[in-house]
């Protein structure tokens, strides 16, 4: 049978992931402009033009384009995917969850601000988040607005991201977590954001219901894999960077996938998740989904 994407090597991942970085982080930094009061958007600033992969938006802009949407046209959805990843960790940096004094290579937000501004730096980028989409995202039916909005509540909120957060945080030191609770955790912290930036972007670009099914379920897997292959970063780097948030995790006692199931295990794995995505793309055109194969592998590849 065909690999996915064969057709598609032509494609230049490195090139369209630096484009649409250069387009988010300039859409970024006219939503947010430094003003009064100063202290809190110099902080929102601080950490949202802070650098990061733009995965998030990226994944956007690949499932509108996909189905026929324009990029412009996504642009504050796939903004505000950046700016609520960007709040979550903010959040998670803070001295009451994991005590973080480095995020992207700079100190974090509460290290340079203080703790009473990077909270309310969060605060204000999860509500613009939601006013930025529904106030600045135009020539799509405003259905699609409300369904991306109803979808992306439901990913950060108590059914999502805050829940996969709450369940990590109870799960610490419990040296009885199962795998099912792991895949809880990461299905919920982390593939339910990546999951809404995909689903958002098709739903702006006009996606039918099967297309977002398939697009909903490639990105399961994909976060899935983007957790996997974090633990296996944080074994395969720990020897070097102990003490740096890599190794941090080993540290406190917290299950891993390479954990419960040994190194070669969590590889495979990952391979497995990443194929599983892959596979869910067939019913697209393999040149149009060339960027969202790519990130699948990017994700699966990444070293940071
Ligand atoms: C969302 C309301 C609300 C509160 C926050 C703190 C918290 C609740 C959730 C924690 C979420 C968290 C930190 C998830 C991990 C996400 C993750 C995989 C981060 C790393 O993402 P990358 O590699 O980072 O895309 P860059 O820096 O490249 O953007």
């Amino acid at each position: 049978a065909r690999e996915v994407g064969q057709d598609a090597k032509a494609f230049n991942f490195k090139d369209y992931m630096k484009e649409k970085a250069i387009a988010v982080n300039s859409a970024l930094d006219l939503a947010v402009p430094l003003q009064y009061p100063e202290k809190v958007t110099e902080a929102m600033r601080y950490s949202l033009l802070a650098g990061g992969k733009r995965v998030r938006p990226a994944l956007c802009i690949a499932a509108c384009e996909l189905v026929g949407g324009k990029q412009e046209t996504v642009m504050p959805t796939a903004c505000a995917m950046e700016m609520i990843h960007t709040m979550s960790l903010i959040h998670d940096d803070l001295p009451c969850m994991d005590n973080d004094d480095l995020r992207r290579g700079v100190p974090t937000n509460h290290k340079k601000y203080g703790e009473d501004t990077a909270l309310l730096a969060g605060d204000a980028l999860l509500a613009f988040a939601f006013e930025h989409i529904a106030r600045d995202t135009s020539g799509v039916p405003a259905e699609r607005v409300v369904r991306v909005i109803s979808h992306l509540g439901k990913a950060v909120g108590a059914e999502g991201l805050v829940a996969g957060q709450v369940v990590d945080i109870m799960s610490e030191g419990d040296p009885t977590v199962t795998l099912e609770t792991l895949e809880y955790i990461h299905l919920h912290k982390t593939a339910g954001l990546l999951e809404s930036s995909v689903v958002c972007g098709a739903i702006i670009g006009g996606a039918s219901e099967e297309e977002i099914e398939t697009l909903s379920k490639y990105s399961r897997y994909v976060g899935l894999s983007f957790q996997v292959i974090d633990d296996i970063l944080d074994v395969t780097q720990s020897s070097e960077e102990l003490g740096k948030t890599a190794g941090k995790d080993l540290l406190v006692d917290k299950a891993t996938y390479p954990k419960l199931l040994g190194l070669e295990k969590s590889k495979e794995f990952a391979a497995e998740l990443t194929h599983k995505a892959k596979e869910q793309l067939r019913i697209f055109d393999p040149v149009k989904c060339a960027p969202l194969l790519g990130l699948a592998d990017y994700i699966a590849n990444r070293q940071n």
